[in-house]
């Protein structure tokens, strides 16, 4: 796998929601910052940002208590999760040991001594026919209790099929010793379900959770090192979604929430979940110094997730085969109520094959770049989006890797029912309304043709900005129009 793509250490300060004395700040530590980005840039200014955000005088998006957030299996009981198969039988684990009482052949749960521990309901699942389901016992793993189960290694976790972890209203942490390295890898297959889980990464090596064909749902996870990911995606199915929250982890560098794994992988989806943002809370924590929500490898579908504070919200691998990656219905650098976060930036693959289609309903705003396309190779298409208020630009092109793409349209009349144009490049226009010269409000779309003005029937709203996008036959979204004030 190769290196993650380091960031260029070149960053202005934010404008915006940021407050004055801030950005004074600001420029001081990001002055001391770049002074020690030689080779690498180990300070994503994000977290600088999102330090003094945090520290109350400008965001006032963090209102909730970052001491005493809710516990978070109560909290995931909250939420509309699956449900475990109705009629499986049901395994209660009653210690925080990862004891394995009966061995790896363990099937019956009368041979595993006096209390049942998760590595032995799991080996009970892996050992015995039929799905199973595995639940806590309140009086150990209380929502409002410390309990959690640390694996060693010893004994290995097994391969499950066909299980239900429900751990929703209860406490379960899932935590791993420095030295249990790929003993603590395990495969959920067979349409397994994780629910209400706590689980930390793994600081002594891979601690990939592969999700084959199966899926996690309402889970704390504590994002993992960027070859690993805190879960790693592969087979036909495979969901992670609705309700995860990964956070940033002991990395600080380079850490990932999902993988998909290019050899393995069809279709995943990744849902629904909140990255670098703290649903309890409504608190952006953002993401590692340089971090990723989702390392993306195949063609899949990311939609309704929340991205805060990450350097990539996506990171595109080499794809292992053609098809779209779509990242729809999301919110990057605001949350769902449209409070600014911390800032992202959607960057376009340096891929192979491929498409990668941008909408529609991505709320992407009070970002620096709000979409940055990088390849020449790889069309991206930027759709029925609302885009706005991100500092540099709202969609723009790397310079030096993707020319500057299609000419956006020209604007060239407006009444008060109807928008005309004309078009350098053929393709499909969108027109949208903003307070600055970005696409907030997406009014209308139209095919056009060179040489023949496009004429939009909308109601132009007053005191606001026209644009307009063109997306060209190869599947190119152009940047936005110069602006037109409505009067
Ligand atoms: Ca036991």
């Amino acid at each position: 796998m190769p290196k993650h793509q380091r960031q260029p250490c070149t960053r202005s300060a934010p404008h915006g929601p940021v407050h004055k004395h801030a950005r004074a700040v600001y420029r001081l530590i990001h002055a001391a910052i770049a002074a020690l980005c030689v080779s690498s840039c180990l300070g994503r200014s994000t977290f600088i940002l999102g330090t003094l955000a945090d520290s109350g005088d400008a965001n006032t998006h963090n209102a909730g208590d970052p001491a005493s957030p809710m516990p978070w299996g109560q909290w995931a009981a909250t939420q509309n999760l699956p449900d475990c198969p109705a009629g499986s039988p049901e395994l209660l684990v009653t210690t925080t040991t990862d004891e394995l009482e009966g061995g790896t052949t363990l099937a019956d749960p009368a041979n595993a001594g006096s209390f049942l521990s998760l590595v032995e309901a799991l080996t009970i699942a892996a050992n015995r026919a039929g799905p199973d389901t595995i639940l806590f016992d309140e009086a150990v793993f209380a929502p409002d209790s410390d309990a959690s189960i640390l694996f060693d290694g010893d004994p290995s976790l097994p391969n499950t099929s066909a299980v239900c972890i429900d751990a929703r209203n209860r406490h379960v942490h899932l935590r791993f010793s420095e030295t249990c390295g790929n003993r603590c890898m395990a495969t959920f297959s067979g349409g397994s379900l994780l629910l209400g889980l706590e689980i930390d990464a793994h600081v002594g090596g891979d601690n990939k959770w592969f999700l084959n064909a199966s899926q996690a749902a309402g889970c704390l996870l504590t994002a993992d090192a960027f070859s690993a990911g805190a879960f790693m995606l592969m087979g036909t199915g495979s969901v992670v979604g609705p309700g995860n929250y990964f956070k940033s982890g002991p990395f600080n560098n380079n850490e990932s929430g999902v993988v998909t794994d290019g050899l393995f992988c069809t279709a995943p989806v990744v849902r629904d979940n909140y990255f670098g943002y703290d649903p309890r809370t409504a608190r952006a924590e953002g993401f590692g110094s340089i971090g990723t929500g989702v390392l993306v490898w195949v063609p899949m579908t990311i939609t309704g997730n929340v991205f805060a504070g990450l350097t990539d919200p996506l990171w595109f691998g080499a794809l292992s085969e053609a098809g779209d990656v779509v990242f729809s219905e999301n919110w990057v650098g605001v949350d769902k109520a449209g409070n600014p976060t911390l800032p992202c930036g959607l960057k376009g693959p340096l891929s192979n094959q491929g498409r990668l289609i941008i909408g529609p309903n991505n709320v992407i705003a009070h970002n620096d770049l709000g979409v940055e396309i990088r390849s020449n190779a790889y069309p991206v298409r930027v759709t029925h989006n609302s885009i706005y208020a991100n500092q540099t630009a709202g969609i723009s092109y790397l310079t030096g890797w993707a020319g500057e793409g299609p000419t956006p349209p020209t604007l060239t009349a407006v009444t008060t029912t109807r928008v005309t144009g004309s078009c350098a490049e053929a393709g499909d226009v969108e027109l949208f309304a903003d307070d600055g010269n970005q696409g907030q409000t997406f009014l209308a779309t139209t095919p056009c043709t060179v040489g023949v003005d496009f004429s939009l029937s909308v109601i132009p709203p007053s005191g606001r900005n026209l644009t307009a996008t063109v997306t060209n036959a190869v599947g190119y979204t152009s940047r936005f129009s110069s602006p037109w004030a409505v009067p």
